[in-house]
């Protein structure tokens, strides 16, 4: 059964761009990549004391299912090196399952969809060049809708070439 994920990927350590790039061709291995935003130049939120983030979003054609599909990200990020060193501190690679179809999961360690991905234009912004009209299916709104409103001039995020 084909399901189309949509993931956020994050890197604020090294070279941030080859590691989206990185992540972004290992993701392979888990579906097919049918979409992937620019990448967006990001102020940390949080935990503020760290560097800028390069963000995108990336829509994941899949056969896993949610658990499967977890565990497969969580492969990759540690292939690529992540150490949680500190809670939501800086990171190689950080690749979040934001949407998973229209499921709502609720299991030990996996909430879906992502219990605060409408509350951050980091994730909104990008996502919303590829899924502007995809519905959340809980809140029951648009990306773009959820985009347009986020507070204003809160988070700083810019749109930069896409590798
Ligand atoms: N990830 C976090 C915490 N803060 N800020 C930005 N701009 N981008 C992120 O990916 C990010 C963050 C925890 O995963
Ligand atoms: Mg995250
Ligand atoms: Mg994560």
């Amino acid at each position: 059964m084909h399901k189309l994920a949509y993931l956020s990927l994050g890197s604020n350590l090294g070279d941030r761009a080859a590691n989206l790039n990185a992540a972004l061709s290992r993701l392979q291995a888990l579906g097919k990549i049918v979409a992937v935003s620019s990448f967006y130049e990001t102020e940390p939120v949080e935990l503020t004391a760290q560097p800028w983030f390069l963000n995108c979003a990336v829509a994941l054609d899949t056969e896993k299912m949610p658990r499967q599909l977890l565990a497969g990200v969580l492969d990759v990020e540690q292939q690529m090196g992540r150490r949680r060193v500190q809670k939501k501190g800086p990171r190689t690679i950080d690749i979040d399952i934001l949407l998973f179809g229209s499921s709502v999961v609720e299991m030990k360690g996996l909430t879906i969809p992502h219990p605060s991905m409408h509350q951050r234009r980091f994730v909104l912004e990008p996502l919303a060049e590829i899924a502007a009209d995809v519905r959340h299916p809980v809140l029951k709104r648009t990306i773009r809708e959820l985009r347009d409103a986020l507070p204003t001039g809160q988070q700083a995020v810019r749109k930069t070439g896409k590798s």
